[in-house]
């Protein structure tokens, strides 16, 4: 008797501390994730963002959300890395070219055909290179997560056709902010001018460029074609995005929020390469059919191009560290003789 009444008396006290579930549920608040990106919804960045917002979702029960903001909305990528850094935005995913100006290690990537395929590519970046180029942002206030694919850049200009490297000569050619992409240009002839990929559209509508380079994934979703007649092949360089979270941000998430993270992060990588792979492959044929003059650097020429940006590698392992470089080169230099 006495051990039902002590019974009854705990559970009456703990009554006002009782939520019911349903309750208990609509008293949560989904945590909000804002990941900002800079192309439109409908390109290959825009929906593997998607992709990422459902994984995060599904595994999350619903407890976290990502509210997708794409078209530079949240502003260029230089702004919304600054964003992440003061702790204002939760995530992006954007260029790794943008990113030089806060970890130097990134501009490894800018070095002008460091890869021939998308085998080295993803085998270099997923590896342990990779991760250490990642690893260098955490004291700048950010968390690299995965790499993604923007893929091989190819030039769009509205002068002429470029079949010899003397066909750059003068022409104004945006590139990223960035000082190899502008150095390298610059080699080869052209008047490279730094703008935001946010610019670029109306820069080239206004003939304030004449030309750009971009993957044709990239060409074809902004619809360059529009204001661009010639497309040459030249796959001078391979372009990574970043999928990035604010290290203020991401330090007060638990350890299963940010596994569900890193996990929505490797997933949508995977879908977001074979997605920009599958259209890459029909994406000439379309620009091609919407009028655009294409043809390919000839290998002479192309050969010409890499003698010509050859001294640039020097500056860029200056800049990543020599160790860094060099680590990169035999790696590569395995993973050929395979
Ligand atoms: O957010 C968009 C940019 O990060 C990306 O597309 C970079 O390739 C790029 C460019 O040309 O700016």
């Amino acid at each position: 008797m006495l051990r039902r009444t002590l019974l009854a008396a705990i559970a009456a006290a703990a009554l006002p501390f009782a939520v019911p579930p349903a309750a208990h549920a609509q008293d949560i608040k989904p945590r909000i994730i804002r990941f900002g990106y800079g192309l439109n919804e409908q390109s290959n960045q825009g929906r593997a963002v998607k992709v990422f917002a459902e994984h995060v979702e599904k595994a999350s029960g619903g407890k976290m959300r990502v509210r997708a903001i794409g078209a530079a909305a949240l502003g260029p990528d230089t702004q919304m890395q600054q964003a992440l850094i003061g702790g204002a935005q939760e995530m992006m995913v954007g260029s790794t070219a943008t990113l030089v100006g806060i970890t130097k290690e990134m501009a490894l990537w800018d070095t002008p055909f460091l890869f021939n395929n998308v085998q080295e590519a993803d085998a270099i970046l997923d590896g342990p290179i990779g991760q250490k180029v990642l690893d260098r942002l955490q004291d700048k206030g950010l968390v690299g997560l995965v790499y993604w694919e923007n893929g091989f850049r190819n030039l769009t200009n509205n002068r002429r056709a470029v079949n010899r490297l003397e066909d750059m000569e003068g022409i104004k050619l945006r590139v990223m902010q960035n000082p190899v992409y502008l150095d390298s240009f610059k080699s080869l002839g052209a008047n490279a001018i730094p703008l935001p990929f946010s610019e670029l559209f109306s820069a080239l509508e206004t003939k304030a460029v004449d030309g750009q380079e971009n993957p044709f994934n990239t060409i074809l979703s902004s619809k360059f074609f529009e204001v661009q007649k010639y497309l040459t092949v030249t796959n001078h360089v391979y372009s990574p995005w970043v999928v990035l979270a604010s290290k203020k941000w991401w330090d007060g998430l638990s350890k299963d929020e940010q596994k569900i993270l890193l996990d929505a992060a490797k997933a949508s990588r995977d879908f977001e390469r074979k997605d920009t792979r599958d259209e890459a492959a029909k994406a000439l044929a379309e620009l091609k059919a919407k009028g655009m003059e294409v043809n390919e650097l000839p290998a002479a020429e192309a050969a010409r191009m890499r003698e010509r940006l050859a001294p640039i590698n020097a500056g860029i392992a200056a800049n990543v560290g020599q160790a860094l470089w060099d680590e990169t080169q035999a790696e590569l230099a395995r993973l050929r003789r395979k």
